[in-house]
């Protein structure tokens, strides 16, 4: 992280309203700024088992197996772009059921429909990145189990742009 302030969010909706919303102290309010300041972590970069690359054009590449227990996964953001609904694409990992609608899937990840990003959610997601600006790598963990999976972004028509990339762990 680069220092500055910053802010930490939950937009999951719950009966129409915002988790980040905080009209009352006892309701939501799932959202914390913080300040990142200039004294160095010594941290050093994460060493990922699995490279993702993601993009407008050629939407999720994953570059190695996906494979059962921890991954730590880097995903780099060839470019970004303001989509549909206002936001860049980020990634998110989801648990693929036999009973799952992925049509009603890939709908729920768009915030500007009624029912989108609205509790409870169609599946399981187990991790992902937030947008990141082109250019940037960002780093996430997932201990995953043998199963049916996706990466996802959160944008309208995630098929058609690629945003959607089905995978199966043995
Ligand atoms: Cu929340």
């Amino acid at each position: 992280m680069e220092a500055g302030t910053y802010l930490l969010e939950c937009y999951v909706k719950t009966g129409g309203v915002f988790h980040s919303y905080n009209p009352d102290p006892d309701v939501y309010g799932m959202v914390h700024e913080f300040k990142v300041t200039d004294e160095a972590s010594g941290a050093s970069e994460p060493i990922a088992t699995v490279q993702v690359d993601i993009s407008s054009t050629n939407g999720i590449q994953i570059e190695g197996e996906m494979v059962s227990g921890a991954q730590t996964v880097a995903v780099r953001f060839s470019d970004q772009i303001v989509h549909e609904n206002f936001v860049g694409h980020d990634i998110q990992v989801v648990r693929i059921s036999d009973e799952l609608n992925l049509g009603d899937l890939q709908e729920w990840m768009d915030w500007t429909r009624a029912a989108g990003l609205q509790t409870p959610a169609p599946a399981q997601f187990l991790g992902g990145l937030n947008e990141m600006p082109a250019g940037s790598t960002g780093y996430f963990n997932v201990i995953l189990e043998p199963g049916r999976y996706a990466l996802i972004s959160e944008v309208p028509n995630t098929a058609s742009k690629g945003l959607f990339k089905e995978f199966v762990v043995q």
